[in-house]
């Protein structure tokens, strides 16, 4: 088979312009040829959506290509992107993928000047990519990944094949090019002309189609049956967590009210929801309907066990301040938050299941196919381990892991916070890898003691002789803060005043006041735990297990 590409001008094939109806012969201007690409390509992707988004919470055909190309590119590709974008970083691949399609939409396009073949093959192709990025998400099953590309494929070859036709030789034409062809040569170099209109015309429809086909399944998405799900949900409220959440308030009204919570710029001692920091590899929040979810425990356990959300609701009775670190967070960075958790202890569930002797690790998974793992140990040495349900007296939002994320006090999330959590499984430090130690990111990582200046901002300009409030928060989760430490220039360390405790896992907050004296001046803070280590002042990077060294910052008076 030789499929007419644009070099089919230098071929021998003799060209076949016998009926009127066939257009083999003509070459479609390259505009309209790239222009009718690109727009099949358009109401593909769409088309793909849409089915998806009908199908929810399952993520549609570009996020799956956008996740594969997050699992499958080298980490310097990840890291250029996230240095690029920042945390924009996801919304960036996603236009990027679509960008990709539509150009690729076009090159297809500009293949089929002569026939639609090239195009409908190029299309055909697409939807296969897509269906394998979609048979390889865990939240997809094979049947629906073919259902979504198999409906966007289709729509693409029709909507393709249509603007051929349209974009085609009109049958007056056609009849007059076949009786003032005198020979082959003349005809190879014909470049129809089109009905300019009609084809506008169409194309433009179907572009309308396709947006408003993209926008009805963000909307679809939207209204899930897991944000429906989370508004109804009760906290429940037993035993002791009255007098515990009536503690946990009073300390923060306390901190809020006090000298140093009202320092402006200062970090509040909880951080609310829409504050605290994202990080995850899901491009897409998973969005699962408790009513058909499930937490299992198994591995190296002697009966595995599920539980129900209702069930774990039910027995969600700990409620624990616990500050949560990001282990790229930069020193000075914002990727650390407080939060007051509400969940069960993890270890009620282990025992419920009866965790064999020999394994070592804790692996979590979550929907989206994530996972992480640390040392069953640690759930065992009496830190604060929670399978949580809620954060700050609200069900866990969607993007902090509704219905249920593990916490555990001390560790980075990325070897404990597992969001959206699907399984438990005990299994040995040596059998298993989590998601980012593959990755170049160490297989322990204890958060390590850290603190941040919030205020004055780095280059601030202060006024001479004015009290000027040094202030911020430092955690060490699990060991605790028992001192922190200022210095001005290279002068001596001077002890800041430290703000009410949450509790060994949570942030502390500090002050310091100090007159400002003329010039230009370096601050520097450094936090001493409850173990009597104080910060290093070596820096590292976050990798692999976690930037050291103090935050510094410099201002002019
Ligand atoms: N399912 C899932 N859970 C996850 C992650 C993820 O990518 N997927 N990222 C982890 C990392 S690296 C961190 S720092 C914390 C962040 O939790 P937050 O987004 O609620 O602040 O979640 C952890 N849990
Ligand atoms: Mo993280």
């Amino acid at each position: 088979m030789t499929l007419p590409g644009p070099d089919s001008d230098h071929s021998d094939t003799p060209l076949d312009i016998d009926s009127p109806h066939s257009t083999a012969a003509v070459r479609r201007p390259a505009w309209v040829a790239a222009t009718s690409g690109i727009v099949a390509a358009a109401v593909a992707l769409a088309a793909g959506e849409f089915a998806a988004a009908l199908a929810s919470p399952r993520p549609g055909p570009v996020i799956a290509v956008a996740n594969r190309i997050i699992d499958k590119a080298p980490t310097w590709f990840v890291q250029f992107g996230k240095d690029l974008f920042g945390l924009s970083d996801k919304p960036a691949l996603i236009v990027g993928t679509v960008l990709t399609s539509l150009l690729l939409g076009a090159l297809f396009g500009l293949l089929s000047r002569t026939s639609p073949r090239p195009g409908i093959i190029g299309i055909a192709l697409f939807g296969v990519v897509g269906f394998g990025a979609l048979a390889a998400d865990a939240q997809a099953g094979p049947i629906s990944a073919l259902l979504i590309a198999g409906t966007a494929v289709a729509a693409g070859i029709a909507t393709f094949c249509f603007l051929f036709a349209k974009s085609g030789p009109t049958p007056a034409q056609a009849l007059s090019m076949r009786s003032t062809e005198p020979n082959a040569e003349q005809t190879r170099a014909v470049v129809v002309p089109v009905p300019r209109r009609s084809f506008l015309g169409w194309a433009g429809t179907a572009t309308v189609v396709a947006a408003a086909g993209g926008i009805a399944s963000n909307t679809l998405r939207g209204r899930s049956a897991a944000s429906r799900a989370r508004d109804a949900v009760t906290l429940p409220v037993t035993g002791n967590q009255p007098e515990t959440l009536a503690a946990i308030e009073e300390i923060v009204t306390v901190a809020d009210a006090g000298p140093i919570g009202s320092i402006e710029g200062i970090s509040s001692i909880i951080t609310p929801n829409d504050d605290f920091y994202l990080i995850d590899t899901a491009l897409l929040t998973p969005q699962i309907d408790p009513a058909g979810w499930k937490l299992t425990i198994k591995g190296m356990v002697d009966n595995e066990i599920s539980y129900t959300y209702d069930e774990l609701l039910a027995r969600a009775t700990t409620i624990a301040p616990v500050t949560l670190s990001c282990v790229s967070n930069e020193i000075g960075g914002t990727l650390v938050g407080n939060a007051v958790w509400q969940g069960v202890p993890l270890v009620e569930l282990l025992d419920e299941a009866g965790v064999q002797s020999g394994a070592t690790q804790i692996r979590s998974a979550s929907v989206d196919g994530w996972d992480c793992g640390f040392p069953t140990e640690l759930a065992y040495d009496g830190r604060t381990a929670l399978v949580a349900v809620a954060m700050n007296g609200e069900p866990l939002p969607l993007k902090h892991g509704f219905p249920a994320r593990i916490v555990i006090a001390g560790l980075y999330g990325y070897v404990s916070a597992t969001k959206w959590l699907k399984d438990i499984e005990l299994t040995t430090m040596e059998a298993f890898d989590g998601y980012w130690i593959p990755r170049g990111w160490a297989k322990e990582a204890p958060i390590k003691t850290q603190s941040r200046i919030d205020t004055p901002k780095s280059g601030a300009r202060l006024t001479a002789g004015d009290e000027v409030p040094i202030a911020g928060v430092a955690w060490a989760p699990h060991r605790g803060i028992t001192k922190v430490e200022v210095q001005v220039d290279e002068g001596e360390w001077l002890e800041a005043e430290l703000g009410e405790s949450l509790g060994l896992n949570a942030w502390r907050q500090w002050y310091l006041p100090w007159i400002a004296t003329p010039g230009r001046h370096q601050l520097r803070v450094r936090a001493t735990d409850g173990e009597n280590v104080t910060q290093t002042e070596l820096r590292t990077a976050p990798a692999p297990d976690g930037a050291s060294g103090w935050h510094s910052i410099s201002v002019n008076v």
